[in-house]
C-alpha cells in the first residue's frame, strides 16, 4: 500500500483550521489537524514544504516508522510547528489504519473504558454577576462541569477569560484577527485579593455538586501560585490550571508543599519531554496536552501511558481554535484512556462548521459519546472548504503596568 499524494487546507468558519488530507493507492483516505492557534501558517509550510514530498511512496500503515523518521530525521527537535506539522500526518495514518481495519479508532487502542467523556465549558463574565448568569445558562444545557473566570474590579484591562461586553454570557472569544498583537495591563495583587472570594462565593451559590475548574494562565510566580492554591482550597475546585508558567518544572515543586489544590498544566506543552518530570514527580493531577499539537496520537498515546503510571489522569486542552478534527482523535483517547479525566469542549459546533466537518461524535448532557464510524469518525468537505481562506491573528500580549512584558 502506498501514500500518493497530500493536500493542506488552511481556514475555515471563524477559525483558521489547518487541515490535512492524505491520499493513497487504495483510495482510503485519512484526515489529520495541525491547527497551531495565531501561527496556522507555520505547520502549513512545514507540511507542503518538507514532509509531503517525504510522504509520497511510503507505505501508510507505518505509522510509528513515519514518526520516527521525521521525529528524529528533522535533527532539530520538538517545537509546536514541527509537533502540529507531523501530528497532523500521524493522526491521518491512524484514520487510514482504523478505516482499513473497518473500525473505529478506539478499537485500536484497546476498546471503550466508558461510553460518555465528561466535558466542561466555559462559563465567563464580565463580572462576578454575569459569570453566575453563564454558569446557570452551562448549568441548564446538562453540564456538570464548567470553568468560570470574570472581570477583576479596577484591573487595568488584561482579564484572561472575559468579554468586554456586560451579559456576553456565552463567547469570550475576542477577535484575534490582525498580526500585530492587542496589548493589556495585568495586575496580579488585583487578581490574588478579589479572585479567592469570587470562587467562594461561586461555590457557595451552585453547591457541593458542580465540578468547577479555573485557570489562571501562566499569571502567577512560584511563590504566588502557592499562596493562591492554598488560599482557594475550600472551594474544592476540580481543577486549578497553569497557575504558574510551567517551562520551569520544579515550580510546582513548591506549590505541591503548600497545597493540595488539583494542578493541570500542559495545553503549551508539544512533546513528552515538556512534562515527564511533571508526570513522573506527581506535581500535577491532570496533564493538558492536545493530540494537534503535541505529534498526533501516537505521541499523545505515550504521554497517557507514563501520565496513568502516576496517577495523573487526562485534560485534553480543547479551546474554540481547536478542530473538529483534533476534538474527535481525543474523543476516541478519552473513551479508551483508563485515565481519563475530563475533556474540554468548545468547537464552535456551528452549522458552518459541521458542513465542513461532518462526524456523528455526540455531546449530550455535558458528556461526549465517541462515533462508531470506520476511522476518526468526522469526514472533511473540501468545497465547503473554497468558501474559506487565512486570516492572519494574535494572540494578545500582556504586559504588568510598569510595562514588564508578562504572561499572555
Ligand atoms: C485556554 C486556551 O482553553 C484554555 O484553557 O488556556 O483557550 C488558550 O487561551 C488558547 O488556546 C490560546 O490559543
Ligand atoms: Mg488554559
Amino acid at each position: 500500500m502506498k501514500i500518493t499524494g497530500a493536500k493542506v487546507f488552511v481556514g475555515g468558519p471563524g477559525k483558521n483550521y489547518v487541515t490535512l488530507k492524505i491520499m493513497t493507492d487504495q483510495g482510503v483516505y485519512g484526515l489529520g489537524d495541525a491547527t497551531l492557534n495565531n501561527r496556522e501558517t507555520l505547520p502549513a509550510a512545514y507540511l507542503q514544504d518538507y514532509l509531503i514530498p517525504n510522504l509520497i511512496g511510503r507505505d501508510p500503515r507505518n505509522s510509528e516508522d513515519i514518526w520516527q523518521f521525521f521525529y528524529r530525521g528533522a535533527y532539530f527537535r520538538r517545537g509546536p510547528i514541527a509537533m502540529a506539522a507531523f501530528g497532523a500526518i500521524d493522526m491521518a495514518l491512524w484514520d487510514i489504519k482504523a478505516k482499513l481495519a473497518d473500525m473505529p479508532l478506539f478499537q485500536l487502542f484497546g476498546g471503550k473504558s466508558r461510553e460518555g467523556a465528561m466535558v466542561y465549558a466555559h462559563a465567563t463574565g464580565s463580572d462576578l454577576e454575569d459569570l453566575m448568569d453563564s454558569i446557570s445558562y452551562y448549568q441548564e444545557q446538562g453540564y456538570k462541569a464548567v470553568r468560570v473566570q470574570c472581570g477583576i474590579p479596577g484591573m487595568p484591562t488584561a482579564c484572561y477569560g472575559v468579554s468586554e461586553t456586560k451579559g456576553d454570557v456565552k463567547n469570550y472569544i475576542t477577535d484575534f484577527r490582525g498580526i500585530i498583537p492587542k496589548e493589556e495591563v495585568w495586575d496580579s495583587a488585583l487578581y490574588m485579593r478579589y479572585m479567592p472570594q469570587a470562587l467562594a462565593r461561586i461555590r457557595e451559590r451552585f453547591g457541593p455538586d458542580l465540578h468547577i475548574l479555573h485557570d489562571v494562565h501562566h499569571r502567577l510566580l512560584p511563590r504566588e501560585a502557592a499562596e493562591f492554591a492554598k488560599e482557594v482550597e475550600p472551594v474544592r475546585l476540580f481543577w486549578l490550571e497553569d497557575p504558574t508558567p510551567a517551562d520551569d518544572q520544579d515550580a510546582l515543586k513548591f506549590l505541591r508543599q503548600h497545597s493540595t489544590v488539583p494542578i493541570a498544566i500542559g495545553e503549551v506543552f508539544n512533546s513528552i519531554w515538556d512534562c515527564h518530570e511533571l508526570i513522573q514527580n506527581e506535581l500535577i493531577d491532570y496533564i493538558r496536552v492536545c493530540v494537534s499539537l503535541a505529534g498526533g496520537i501516537t505521541h499523545v498515546k505515550r504521554i497517557v501511558d507514563l501520565a496513568a503510571m502516576h496517577h495523573v489522569r487526562t485534560g485534553f486542552h480543547g479551546a474554540p481554535s481547536h478542530s473538529p478534527l483534533c476534538m474527535a482523535a481525543q474523543a476516541h483517547l478519552n473513551a479508551w484512556a483508563p485515565n481519563f479525566g475530563i475533556q474540554e469542549y468548545l468547537v464552535l459546533g456551528t452549522p458552518e462548521c459541521d458542513a465542513l466537518f461532518p462526524s456523528d461524535h455526540r455531546m449530550e448532557g455535558g458528556m461526549v459519546y465517541v462515533s462508531d464510524a470506520p476511522g476518526l469518525g468526522v469526514d472533511f468537505d473540501e468545497s465547503e472548504a473554497e468558501r474559506y481562506s487565512y486570516k492572519p491573528g494574535s494572540h494578545p500580549v500582556v504586559r504588568l503596568e510598569d510595562g514588564t512584558l508578562w504572561n499572555y
